[in-house]
């Protein structure tokens, strides 16, 4: 069929979420007849996004939050995931990338605290977090990626719109994997910058902080392709559409504990899954 001996260049970041998201598509591609090729686990949102608009790769998984305010530009708070979708694809379309596939998952970024500083301060929500800042800063070391501490979707704009200031000496950027035990150890932060479908959340017995004032915005996991590679196969988009309506937030929470907590194969864990759900044989 169309697909048979199709090259096609699967990218991906450089976290376990991403690395399984990766393999599923690779492992989906090839079912598919396809002819894929890894290039997945590459640093950073900005050097992926960049190897697909320069033809690097041909596609890879992105968050639909993360296209509108980080690509796209967006100010605009749009909480309905379907219409964010369509919003993001159609903008995004300009740039010669195609939106498929959108799961109901949603891997949003969160602060969350080491549940003994929590008690101890009675925090609860994101502006419980703030007023802590601003009022006893020495209690409110916070940890997090270096995406974090300098997205618009990230520190910046959360300490603008909850109107907090985080001295220098509070302020610890470290690598994303090491903020779960960092704060689950309460050594270095009792705070931390973390993404919500991470198994480790739950492993370090973190508390998830309530975004009271809806400043993240919804992200789902969906694929961008090439615009030219999607005109030229459009059957593709029905290889992936199936599986991402299976990737709701407990089967990435799942999928990536197997990743983050267990140290299972990224390979492993996305091969064993597809083939439990029926999308390979
Ligand atoms: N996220 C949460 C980030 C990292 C973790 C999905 C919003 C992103 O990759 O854009």
């Amino acid at each position: 069929d169309e697909l048979s001996g199709v090259s096609i260049t699967v990218g991906s970041k450089e976290f376990d979420e991403q690395l399984v998201l990766g393999q599923i598509a690779i492992l989906a591609l090839q079912a598919a007849g396809a002819d894929p090729v890894d290039e997945t686990n590459i640093t950073g949102t900005d050097a992926v996004r960049r190897s697909l608009t320069t033809g690097q790769i041909d596609l890879y998984w992105e968050y639909t939050g993360t296209a509108w305010v980080s690509f796209l530009k967006q100010t605009e708070r749009v909480t309905d995931p379907e219409q964010l979708f369509d919003r993001v694809r159609t903008l995004d379309a300009e740039n010669g990338v195609t939106w498929w596939a959108r799961a109901p998952g949603n891997d949003t970024y969160a602060i969350a605290a080491n549940r003994e500083a929590a008690e101890e301060h009675g925090i609860t929500t994101i502006s419980d977090y703030a007023e802590l800042a601003n009022t006893n800063p020495a209690a409110a070391s916070t940890c997090m990626g270096p995406e974090f501490n300098s997205r618009d979707d990230g520190l910046p704009g959360l300490a603008a719109m909850y109107d907090f200031t985080l001295p220098d000496a509070q302020r610890h950027e470290v690598n994303d994997a090491v903020v779960y035990t960092e704060v689950g150890s309460g050594k270095t932060c009792d705070f931390g910058s973390v993404a919500s479908t991470d198994g480790r959340i739950p492993a370090q017995d973190l508390v998830v902080l309530e975004d009271d004032r809806s400043f993240f915005p919804v992200y789902n996991p969906a694929i961008t392709i090439r615009a030219e590679l999607a005109t030229k196969y459009p059957g593709l988009e029905d290889v992936f559409t199936p599986i991402a309506e299976a990737l709701d937030d407990e089967t990435l929470l799942a999928l990536n504990e197997q990743v983050s907590v267990e140290g299972a194969a990224p390979a492993k864990v996305a091969a064993e899954w597809l083939r439990k759900q029926g999308f390979i044989g």
